[in-house]
């Protein structure tokens, strides 16, 4: 077994190694990366959990595999399904969680180097973390545009069109149609990813994962590109990835189970307990 990076040799590292050496101010820089776990205690459900993510309840749309209803060429084809799921999921009913408000907390600290999400509900900013510190891998639903031309298109009508009317924003420029920009498979990640990824990796001092099943590329990732100097912790419910959990671990710490517990439990160790519950409270 090598040193680890907490600096110890002959034990794997652990989450109090991490603690302590956090409460020393060792990490400034931090990467955060999210997925759709971190915001089911808000009640919104993810992906890929058998049972209740998204996928396990698909039947009603008919779909040829589930991820069609997030396909571009699906969608322009046979628009329906997504118009009736984003109906259902079109943000506006639902708050964060303790896992949002730890984020904040770290920006708050002035620690965080920048969120990295997966998540298309807007809970992070809605949360307070500042815009600039997070970047929505997969888009959202703040504005919208054409499938064809790529005009802008007015988010008022498109939320209308899908959420009042149920049919498909038809574009006024070419007669496309339209949707939100979330961004589909098929579909490019916003420039802002791209902008900001390989410098954010090359900066970052630890790395926090959470509530993602990392089967998504390019962000799935994230966490290969950081240095191998860097602690890296995973909060999720089941373990994800390649965190390392054998005898040759040196950097990685996995905390199962709900993150909102693994974060509540990290933050007491660090003597943030209170700082979590108020920020929470005040979201
Ligand atoms: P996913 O593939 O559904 O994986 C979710 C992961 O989180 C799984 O590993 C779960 O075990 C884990 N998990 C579930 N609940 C918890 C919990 N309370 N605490 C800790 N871990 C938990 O979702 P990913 O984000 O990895 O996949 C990427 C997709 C999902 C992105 O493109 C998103 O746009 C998309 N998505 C987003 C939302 C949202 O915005 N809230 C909801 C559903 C899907």
């Amino acid at each position: 077994l090598k040193t680890h990076v907490f600096g110890e040799a002959n034990t794997p590292p652990t989450l109090s190694h991490l603690a302590s050496l956090f409460k020393t101010k060792k990490y400034s820089k931090i990467l955060v990366l999210t997925g759709a776990g971190i915001s089911v205690a808000a009640g919104i459900p993810d992906f890929r959990t058998a049972g209740t993510g998204l996928y396990s309840n698909l039947e009603k749309y008919n779909l040829p595999h589930p991820t069609a209803v997030f396909d571009i060429d699906f969608y322009k084809d046979n628009p329906a399904p997504f118009v009736m799921l984003a109906s259902e999921i079109w943000p506006g009913n639902h708050l964060p969680t303790k896992t949002h408000a730890f984020i904040k907390l770290l920006s708050d600290k002035g620690i965080l180097l920048r969120n990295y999400t997966q998540n298309i509900d807007g809970l992070e900013v809605l949360g307070g973390v500042p815009e600039e510190k997070v970047i929505e891998c997969h888009g959202h639903f703040r504005t919208a545009s054409c499938t064809s031309c790529g005009s802008p298109m007015d988010v008022s009508l498109v939320s209308k069109s899908i959420i009042e009317d149920g049919v498909p924003p038809v574009c006024a420029k070419c007669g496309g149609i339209g949707k939100p920009d979330i961004v589909f498979f098929g579909e490019d990640l916003p420039s802002v990813f791209h902008g900001n990824i390989n410098r954010d990796v090359k900066e970052a001092d630890m790395i926090i994962v959470m509530g993602t099943s990392l089967q998504v590329q390019p962000v799935a990732g994230i966490p290969d590109y950081v240095s191998s100097k860097v602690p890296r912790l995973l909060f999720n419910r089941e373990h994800v990835g390649n965190f390392d959990t054998s005898e040759y671990n040196y950097r990685d710490i996995f905390e199962a189970g709900n993150c909102d517990d693994g974060v509540e439990n990290f933050c007491e160790m660090i003597g943030w307990g209170e700082e979590l519950r108020t920020c929470y409270e005040n979201a």
